[in-house]
């Protein structure tokens, strides 16, 4: 007879012999499904924060799961020494639906970013000249990229770069969301300057929204002084806030574009960096790489994956039913709701502690009544639900998020 064991036991195991790099919900998962998850003991949960918007297709969607099959049993790995049938054809398919030349495939969002800041060197000082070893590359306060020494290093969250010294150099930081802080960095030395990187709304840092016509504007300021605009839309792209990428919603074009994290729907690691001929083929033959970039399971899965996106409208729905969200949370009366904020299905509610009560307690709580999701920054709670959620499935969430919050009152 198979020992059954507990959450209890699995919660102990990977404390005995996991690193204790993260401090997880107490909930032991077993089961997903659409937007909804199991724990060992069988109890249900709305899924409110969908692998941090990894899972926008829902747990398991069958038509990926399907396309992970069907490719595992062919061909998992060929490398990219030889050729294979099912990359060429997702290069095709990528670049045809976002509208770029070229694809860059990597595996996490971390690396993706390294691809793109190592692009914007390379573009830098192959295209616009700047003096070797010089470039600077602009980043924003409060920004989330990844947890690689190189991007820890645009860090300004302590928890990501303490400790991790010395730093890569190179580094420009300016506020998010001031568009005259980038202007003055731009007028001082453009010349040494290679791009401008940012989140298009910054998820980690509790789903801040910039004003309307940030985007545009930055982006405007980039093009003036020949300087990229990287867009890492890791977390707010793949229809995630209304939109198949977050930059549509100010017509922006990102000169290059990062992907993750949906790209697979929860499936695997897949990654993407898209951009054009200009600056993609500066990275010539054997400059750049890595085993798994775009495997054959990979490039099936991310087809399948951004076919569903586009077959089910997830991003018409995300818009639809992250203003019910906002609308019914932002009508609830509590002591402890400061806030609530976002766009599409990528929101956040700002939680003013209450008698030493605050957003951990709230999400304890929220979890015996069925929903999970978890705080970021200590008093942020980010809700992210798979962006297949139905209206009704979020109006029974929102009533339990209510009921959850109403018990502090
Ligand atoms: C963790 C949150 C953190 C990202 C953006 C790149 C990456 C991420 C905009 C790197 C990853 C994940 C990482 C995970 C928690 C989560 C996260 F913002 F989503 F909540 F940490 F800030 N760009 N975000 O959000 O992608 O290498 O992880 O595939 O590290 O704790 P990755």
């Amino acid at each position: 007879m198979k020992q059954k064991f507990s959450s209890k036991d699995f919660i102990e195991m990977e404390n005995n012999y996991g690193a204790h790099n993260y401090h997880p919900l107490p909930v032991v998962l077993s089961k997903g499904l659409g937007a909804k998850v199991w724990d060992v003991e069988g109890r249900e949960y709305y899924d409110f924060l969908s692998a941090y918007s990894a899972v926008n297709q829902g747990h398991c969607h069958p038509k990926i799961v399907q396309a992970m099959k069907d490719q595992c049993e062919t061909l998992t790995l060929t490398s990219r020494a030889f050729y294979n049938d099912c990359l060429g054809p997702y290069e095709k398919f990528i670049t045809d639906y976002f509208g770029y030349d070229k694809v860059l495939p990597m595996k996490s969002g971390a690396e993706a970013d390294e691809t793109a800041l190592k692009l914007a060197r390379k573009w830098g000082y192959l295209k616009k000249g700047i003096e070797p070893n010089t470039a600077k590359i602009i980043c924003c306060n409060d920004n989330f990229h990844g947890r690689t020494i190189t991007i820890v290093s645009m860090s300004s969250d302590p928890d990501a770069y303490a400790d991790y010294g010395p730093f890569t150099p190179g580094f420009i930081k300016i506020p998010y969301n001031d568009v005259e802080a980038l202007k003055a960095e731009l007028e001082k030395d453009s010349e040494h300057i290679a791009a401008f990187i940012l989140e298009p709304i910054q998820g980690e840092a509790g789903v801040y929204v910039p004003d309307e016509g940030y985007l545009a504007k930055t982006y405007e300021l980039c093009k003036q002084h020949n300087v990229l605009f990287i867009a890492d839309e890791v977390q707010t792209g793949i229809a995630r806030t209304g939109k198949m990428l977050a930059c549509d919603h100010e017509n922006v074009r990102p000169d290059i574009l990062i992907l993750g994290k949906a790209l697979s729907g929860g499936a695997m690691p897949i990654s993407a960096v898209l951009a054009d001929d200009e600056i993609m083929l500066c990275i010539k033959p054997g400059e750049h790489g890595s085993t798994f970039g775009g495997n054959p399971v990979a490039a099936k899965v991310a087809v399948a994956a951004l076919t569903v996106i586009k077959e089910e409208k997830l991003a018409e729905k995300a818009e639809y039913l992250g203003k019910i969200f906002r609308d019914e949370i932002s009508n609830f009366k509590s002591d402890m709701i400061e806030l609530v904020r976002g766009k599409g299905l990528l929101n956040a509610v700002i939680i003013k502690p209450k008698d030493g009560k605050e957003a951990w307690d709230v999400c304890l709580k929220m979890a015996e009544n069925g929903v999970l999701a978890k705080p970021t920054h200590r008093h942020i709670i980010r809700f992210a639900p798979p962006l297949v959620i139905t209206e009704e499935q979020l109006r029974d969430a929102i009533e339990r998020i209510k009921k959850s919050i109403e018990f502090f009152d």
